[in-house]
């Protein structure tokens, strides 16, 4: 068994019909899908999520957008998992992501990315339990 990281396929990337192309992506680089749902954030709830950036100028615009549609979580399992994950949705701005990551191939522009993927092991944990129980994350 490997280690763990959290994902979430964004807003624009669902409403543009990715989600499918991106979970084959996810599983050909070898991840295992331990948990995945499909739902919608409150602005509420998308704030608690990115709580770590509340200071920053683009958190209004951050949460908005994360709740402006249904998203898709995740939990996936690799050696190496949140590592691994970040080299596999490649750069914050898909401008700078290299070719063949999740977000040059899906993302809009820096705002609306495509995809989330957790930036450590405790914050994969914190974010997995975020939206599934204990029992889910088998
Ligand atoms: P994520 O948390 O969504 O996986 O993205 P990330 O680690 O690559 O980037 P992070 O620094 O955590 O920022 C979270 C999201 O905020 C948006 N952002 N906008 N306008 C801006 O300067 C700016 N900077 C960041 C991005 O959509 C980023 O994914
Ligand atoms: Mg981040």
């Amino acid at each position: 068994m490997g280690n763990r990281t959290f994902t979430m396929i964004k807003p624009d990337a669902v409403a543009n019909g990715h989600i499918g192309a991106i979970l084959e992506k996810i599983n050909g680089a070898g991840f295992r899908i331990v948990a995945l749902k499909m739902t919608r954030l409150s602005t509420e709830k998308a704030g608690e999520f990115y709580a770590v950036h509340k200071e920053r100028p683009f958190y209004g615009e951050l949460v908005e957008f994360m709740s402006s549609g249904h998203i898709v979580a995740a939990i996936l399992e690799k050696d190496n998992a949140v590592e691994d994950f970040r080299k596999l949705i490649g750069a914050t701005n898909p401008a700078n992501a290299d070719a063949g990551t999740i977000r040059k191939l899906f993302a809009e522009s820096l705002g609306r990315n495509a995809i989330h993927g957790s930036d450590s092991d405790e914050n994969a944990a914190i974010e997995g339990s975020f939206f599934f129980s204990g029992l889910e994350q088998f």
